[in-house]
């Protein structure tokens, strides 16, 4: 642990074993407190969250994914795939003027066109100029690519100029191979994943990433995990921010694993914002980790609790108990309790004024 206390405060990079060693070692304390001499060098004291509304228009999809509670299969009464006046709809009710983001994400749907994709976008795009639509997974973006008969240059380019702000970092799981399988047969390789967003970043698009834990993976394909993200952010500087996803295990085909514990989140954002040197930030999702852990994981090298959120359906199918929404009073209370300066910000994290934000930053 002294050595990598030493390279912490050095500012030097950590290898592989070393964060298997952080991922294993009973002190979790001494992790978090490394992990906040990184978070308070990267961000100070701030700590962000964002007004934003999730848009989930289909749970339909092609890939099986065994850790999956959402997917539907077509013709079954939970099955549903929104039309364009309901997208429209879904975005009215719950925009209001505070909103910066619309986060979409949906199943890769066994018929729809190309032109269904483009159209959401560039209709949410002139309702909506003000509001940063943050939109399709990697994997979403390589099935258009296949549907539109696209490179995945154009695909990406098109997206872009029909409105397309950035990409949410989800489709990762775990890229170790075998792992990956066993998960989610189906679904674009790791690398695959990790082509998908060097391409994206290299046409001007900014992204996320995020990581499955707490299924079948083992330590080391963690840090496998998060060595790769962090090789492929020196090449291109593209992402945002990491987010450790908790695995949910009700309803899906892995249930008889447990729900995550509390040691694992909070270690997973700390193994994170230590690993990931060139990542600005760490997301720790309070739809899937609780708001409590969420505001300790501030602690423990998160600077983001996510946002209000307003319905959310992914984390729910599969049993999470954290609610849909919480309100701008809320997350700014968990940030000042602890301790923090509360930034309201848009997704490329510049700044908001809360009393007017459409004035305070260019999406
Ligand atoms: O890719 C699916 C995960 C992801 C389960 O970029 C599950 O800011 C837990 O990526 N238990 C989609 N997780 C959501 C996502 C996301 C969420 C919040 C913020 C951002 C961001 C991205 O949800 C999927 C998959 O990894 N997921 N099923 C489950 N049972």
């Amino acid at each position: 642990m002294n050595d990598i206390k030493s390279k912490v405060e050095k500012g030097e990079r950590l290898s592989f074993e070393d964060g298997l060693f952080l991922m294993n070692t009973p002190d979790l304390l001494a992790v978090g407190r490394l992990a906040d001499i990184v978070r308070r060098r990267k961000n100070q004291n701030r700590a962000h969250y964002i007004i934003n509304s999730h848009i989930n228009h289909t749970n339909l999809c092609v890939n099986k994914c065994r850790f999956c509670a959402f997917q539907k299969e077509k013709g079954t009464p939970e099955a549903y795939t929104m039309g364009l006046e309901q997208i429209m709809s879904e975005a009215k009710k719950s925009y209001h003027p505070l909103v910066s983001e619309f986060h979409i994400v949906g199943g890769l749907h066994p018929d729809l066109p190309y032109s269904y994709y483009r159209d959401m976008i560039s209709s949410l795009h002139s309702a909506y100029p003000a509001v940063h639509l943050q939109a399709f997974t990697a994997v979403e973006i390589d099935y258009f690519a296949i549907i539109s008969g696209m490179s995945l240059q154009e695909t990406l380019a098109d997206l872009k100029s029909a409105g397309l702000g950035s990409l949410p970092g989800g489709g990762a799981e775990i890229f170790a191979e075998k792992t990956r399988k066993k998960i989610c047969p189906d679904k674009i390789s790791g690398d695959r994943w990790l082509e998908v967003m060097k391409i994206a970043h290299e046409t001007g698009l900014r992204s996320n990433a995020t990581m499955l834990y707490g299924h079948i993976e083992s330590p080391e394909e963690r840090i496998d995990h998060l060595v790769r993200l962090r090789e492929l952010q020196d090449i291109t500087g593209g992402f945002m921010a990491f987010i450790p996803l908790a695995f949910h295990p009700l309803n899906t085909e892995l249930s008889d694993r447990t729900f995550t514990s509390g040691q694992l989140d909070i270690r997973m954002l700390a193994v994170a914002r230590l690993m990931l040197d060139n990542f600005d930030h760490i997301k720790a999702f309070w739809i899937m980790i609780s708001p409590a852990i969420s505001q300790l994981a501030l602690f423990f090298g998160a600077d983001d609790i996510d946002g209000t959120v307003i319905e959310e359906k992914i984390t729910n199918a599969a049993g999470g108990q954290s609610g849909k929404s919480l309100t701008l009073a809320q997350l700014e209370g968990m940030i000042r309790e602890a301790g923090m300066e509360s930034v309201l910000r848009d997704t490329l994290y510049n700044a908001l004024n809360r009393e007017q934000p459409a004035l305070s930053a260019a999406n």
